[in-house]
């Protein structure tokens, strides 16, 4: 088995202390529920990412590392051609389907949790192209907090993935399951970049990674001694498939994508992605920016305008751009979220430049940085929250930089604090925040605002 194998078996007699707990505690509640032991066990990490906010889409880089919040399940695979999922949270409710014919679920508004485990089987099914697959017994186990932009999703996903391919006896490359993984998460209707199901692959203990798209690569970047990272949870939830929110992201990038190119005399309905129409036209950020600014309009863009510029009926553009959830949409802010992607894209190769730059100021240019995004996501992109803002302002005294992490409307922040003042912010936020938030109340607050350290990507335990 090569080191690029998706599913490196560990020891399961390895884990120890409260992992090893929680491993044994989903062992027992697996053999009560079907009756039988586990046969083997799959974790999947979630991530935080450092910087480069939602332009995986638009093909640019990213900055992301694992977290050691986590989805296991615990995995039987079985003759009956029966797929069935019990959680130990019990308001996820326990599910069974046929292996025959899968199909992911996916009612408007509410998303069910199997439609995630769902998406994983079913790519792995199509891409290995396995006419006939193992029922599956399945027990979850997570630790990472949903809809939080610590991507609870993807470990679902991914874990999912795993869990298939190995009672499959099927072997993937991590690139090419984090890929096969990026495309399935996409039958829950939204079109994500594929970070999340990247860092979860490819993610290693004590590095962050600058993931590159288009061939998948990940370059190991060592932080800076003294960076430590702090995340801290707003406590609103945002759930992403439950509303149009990021998807009309990623039709306005593809939009300001499409008017940009015909601008310029392209074929614009082969351009997609911003990222692909910099490297046809083969301009430098500044160039890009420049061409925003003189090519669109600041004001927003009716879908009537945007038909018209581009010469198109509204259902072909229906047909040729938006997707299902956005088609009703009449108002796009093609300029702003395009600008936001340009000065993403270049502060994430800075951010690396940064840290491997060494020098006394490194801190605290990293932390500008973060900031430059914080804001960048709040006002031009508008995917930030009142109570994000808060935390990152709270962190304005303490930390070199804090912004939001993941999607956004909600969720989680990342701040780069001193190591020396860790304790201090934490304290920080429990009196300035939690304590004046009554979602906060009863809630054990280690788990809400916590030090993170980057972690392993995802294996099997046996
Ligand atoms: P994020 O990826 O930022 O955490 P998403 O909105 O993309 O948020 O995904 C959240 C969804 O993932 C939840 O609504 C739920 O369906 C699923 N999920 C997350 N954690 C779990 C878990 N422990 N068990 C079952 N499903 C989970
Ligand atoms: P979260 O918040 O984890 O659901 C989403 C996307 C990423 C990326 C970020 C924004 C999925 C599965 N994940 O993450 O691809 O676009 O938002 O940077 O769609
Ligand atoms: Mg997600």
């Amino acid at each position: 088995m090569g080191t690029d194998d998706c599913s490196p078996v560990l020891k399961l007699s390895e884990v120890g202390g409260a992992q090893g707990d929680r491993f044994k505690a989903l062992g027992q509640f697996f053999e009560k529920k079907y009756g039988q032991p586990p046969e083997f066990y799959v974790r999947a990490p979630g991530r935080v990412n450092l910087i480069g906010e939602h332009i995986d889409y638009c093909g640019y880089s990213v900055f992301p590392m694992a977290v050691q919040q986590d989805i296991v399940m615990a995995v039987r695979g079985v003759s009956k051609p029966t797929i069935s999922l019990a959680n130990m949270d019990p308001s996820y409710a326990d599910f069974s389907c046929s292996t025959e014919k899968l199909s992911v679920e996916r009612p408007s508004g509410s998303v069910p949790w199997s439609s995630y485990v769902l998406c994983g089987v079913l790519g792995v099914q199509e891409h290995c192209r396995l006419a006939a697959l193992r029922g599956l017994q399945v027990a979850v186990s997570g630790s990472i907090p949903a809809s939080s932009g610590l991507s609870s999703s993807s470990a679902l996903v991914c874990a999912a993935s795993l869990a298939t391919l190995h009672a499959n006896q099927v072997s993937l490359s991590k690139s090419e399951v984090a890929g096969v993984c990026a495309h399935a998460e996409r039958y829950i209707g939204t079109e994500g970049g594929g970070m999340d199901q990247a860092i979860c692959f490819l993610a290693k203990k004590g590095t962050a990674k600058l993931i590159e798209f288009n061939p998948l690569r990940a370059h190991d970047v060592q932080l800076p001694p003294g960076a430590v990272f702090v995340i801290a949870n707003s406590l609103a939830e945002k759930n992403k498939a439950a509303s149009s929110d990021y998807n009309c992201r990623v039709m306005e990038c593809r939009l300001a994508t499409q008017l940009l190119a015909k601008s310029r005399g392209l074929e614009w309905s082969k351009f997609r992605r911003l990222g692909d129409l910099q490297k046809e036209l083969k301009l430098e950020f500044s160039e890009m920016v420049d061409m925003v600014r003189t090519v669109l309009h600041e004001q927003p863009y009716s879908k009537k305008e945007i038909c018209s510029e581009l010469g198109v009926t509204e259902q072909q553009l229906d047909e040729i751009t938006l997707s299902e959830n956005t088609r009703h949409i009449d108002q796009f802010l093609p300029y702003q979220r395009a600008l936001h992607v340009f000065s993403e894209a270049g502060r994430v190769f800075a951010f690396r430049s940064v840290c491997e730059s060494g020098g006394e100021d490194v801190l605290s240019r990293m932390g500008q940085l973060m900031n430059e995004s914080h804001a960048s996501c709040r006002d031009q992109y508008e995917c930030s929250h009142e109570l994000l803002d808060t935390i990152c302002r709270i962190a304005e005294g303490v930390a070199y930089g804090a912004r939001l992490t993941g999607a956004g409307w909600g969720g989680c922040t990342v701040a780069l604090v001193p190591g020396d003042r860790v304790d201090e912010y934490i304290s920080k936020l429990k009196t300035e925040f939690y304590a004046r938030r009554p979602t906060a109340e009863g809630l054990d607050l280690d788990t809400v605002v916590f030090r993170t350290e980057p972690g392993d990507g995802a294996a099997i335990y046996m």
